[in-house]
């Protein structure tokens, strides 16, 4: 990106006598790291801006009294998206196309919070179709108000994490949780597929004309998207919220091990919260959910950045004392750039390790975690990969490589980071770890595969059989009208393979 220029905040005569207010936040006040904060004065006053930043910066937050090339979220009152962006515009500034637009109304959350708050559609700003941000450089490809069509593939769509619909795509990601619930299959597809194609877009629907011409928004859906339109919210979605099913569903499944199948047992035999699944004596647990129970809260909270990075740290120390030449490789959300998670993936790969090697590692690895007192859970996948198997012709198939499925004990001090998810007594934090290993020459589709999102490889793997002839999965790409696996070193080589053009890791957010 380039760099940006200095920003004035306001009239250069008022700068004095705000100094005070306005010096920037030291690093050791600085309690949430991932959130660099920009409070813009327009429409909003100096007095009232210098009083926001100071307030916020006493609650931990990193406020900058500039605009620069750090800053996460610009806060504004009383502006629109459209507003924000245009100011952007006068001052020749490049906003990156992972900045958040938001409303005052989130940082009173914030601060009444007395943390971060997650950013919800209501929070937004919107952009108008009529004024996408064309000073946007990661945004500019998909811009629709020409002639460039939106294809129906994610993987011809770049979707960062600027996601300008939230208000939409929250209500059907919502509706289809409740339609996968339910197995209605059908139903839960066209809602993702129209939640997905609504992220990719560089503006915020505003009116049923804006959205013309784009793909995957059946009659069902629009007549979703026009109600949130003209009420503020879907009655759809408010039933589901309520629904007994859906938020029994939804508590079941939150508990690790807990799938389907298991939520409708527990459904059906009467059981509405988790005290009293946990407490039944006629139940049995796996292994998973036992653990899953056991940690529940620390998993159900979110991983952060500095977690995950700590996390990856460990794993490259143990990986590297039984194989130096190991890559490793942080895939899944995190690549993506994403802030939090549910749990930490990597690719483990390596160029000179024989096959006996390479299928001890993972279990040295775990015994060394375990000898160290940092396993809580481990279960082994072996290997059942074989070189010259097709690729799946499933959407959804699990892959081939040996992996674990691993909780981590994370000491805290192992974490360069606030102290915001620490609770009181407690050192340490029990966090998902998902390790795979592959061989070296098919690294490119594992990593590939395991960047995500879901609904990214869904779509990469219906591109590939639609409209190339080929097969794709995490293992291999095969050319069915030659017959023939294509070789790939690097994903750039799997799009060139496919046609595509390359879509970074942070664009695949579909
Ligand atoms: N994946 C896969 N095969 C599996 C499981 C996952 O190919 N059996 C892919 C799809 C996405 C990626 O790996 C990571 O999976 P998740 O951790 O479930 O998704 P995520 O995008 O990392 O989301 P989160 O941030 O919630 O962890
Ligand atoms: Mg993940």
């Amino acid at each position: 990106m380039d760099p940006l220029p200095t920003a004035h905040s306001g009239p250069r005569k008022k700068r004095p006598r705000q100094m005070g207010a306005l010096m920037s936040s030291t690093p050791q006040d600085v309690k949430f790291r991932d959130l660099v904060l920009f409070i813009l004065e327009k429409k909003m006053g100096t007095s009232r801006r210098a009083f926001l930043m100071e307030l916020a910066r006493s609650k931990g937050f990193r406020v900058e009294n500039e605009l620069s090339d750090s800053v996460t979220h610009i806060v504004a009152e009383n502006n629109s998206g459209s507003d924000v962006l245009e100011w952007l515009q006068v001052q020749n500034i490049k906003a990156s196309s992972q900045l958040e637009f938001l409303d005052i109304s989130w940082l009173v959350e914030c601060m009444g919070a007395g943390k971060p708050v997650q950013t919800t559609g209501k929070h937004q700003l919107v952009v108008r179709r009529d004024h996408p941000p064309s000073s946007n450089p990661g945004l500019q490809n998909t811009l629709p108000q020409t002639a460039q069509k939106i294809s129906q593939y994610a993987c011809e769509r770049r979707t960062t994490l600027n996601n300008w619909n939230h208000v939409f795509t929250d209500a059907l990601d919502i509706l289809a949780e409740n339609s996968e619930f339910r197995e209605n299959e059908s139903c839960c597809l066209a809602f993702m597929r129209a939640s997905s194609v609504l992220k990719s877009l560089p503006f915020t629907v505003s009116s049923m004309k804006d959205t013309e011409g784009i793909p995957c928004l059946g009659d069902k859906v629009k007549c979703i998207i026009e109600e949130i339109i003209e009420d503020g919210e879907s009655s759809e979605v408010k039933a589901v919220l309520n629904d007994e099913r859906y938020q029994s569903f939804k508590l079941f499944t939150s508990v690790f091990g807990v799938g389907l199948k298991t939520s409708e047992k527990w459904f059906q035999m009467g059981f509405r919260t988790l005290s009293k699944v946990r407490s039944d004596k006629s139940l049995k647990f796996t292994r998973m959910q036992k653990a899953g129970f056991l940690y529940y809260e620390d998993l159900v909270s979110s991983v952060t950045k500095a977690e995950a990075e700590a996390v990856s740290m460990l794993v490259k120390e143990a990986v590297r004392t039984f194989l130096p030449s190991a890559l490793v490789t942080l895939t899944g959300g995190f690549r993506r750039g994403k802030k939090i998670g549910h749990d930490v993936d990597f690719l483990i790969t390596s160029p000179e390790v024989t096959e006996e090697k390479e299928q001890q590692l993972l279990h040295q690895v775990t015994n060394l975690w375990e000898k160290k007192g940092l396993l809580l859970y481990c279960d082994h996948v072996e290997s059942t990969f074989e070189k010259l198997k097709l690729p799946s012709r499933k959407v959804d198939a699990l892959d081939h490589f040996q992996k674990c499925f691993l909780i981590l004990k994370l000491d805290h001090q192992r974490v360069n980071s606030d102290q915001s998810s620490q609770q009181e007594g407690k050192t340490w934090k029990a966090i998902r770890v998902d390790l795979v290993m592959c061989p070296y020459e098919r690294r490119a589709f594992a990593l590939l595969g395991w960047t995500g999102s879901r609904q990214f490889e869904r779509d990469l793997r219906r591109y590939a059989t639609h409209e190339r002839k080929m097969m794709l999965d995490n293992h291999a790409l095969y050319d069915k009208a030659k017959r023939i696996f294509l070789k790939a070193e690097s994903e750039e080589e799997i799009f060139a393979h496919l046609g595509l053009d390359y879509i970074e890791p942070w664009e695949r957010n579909a």
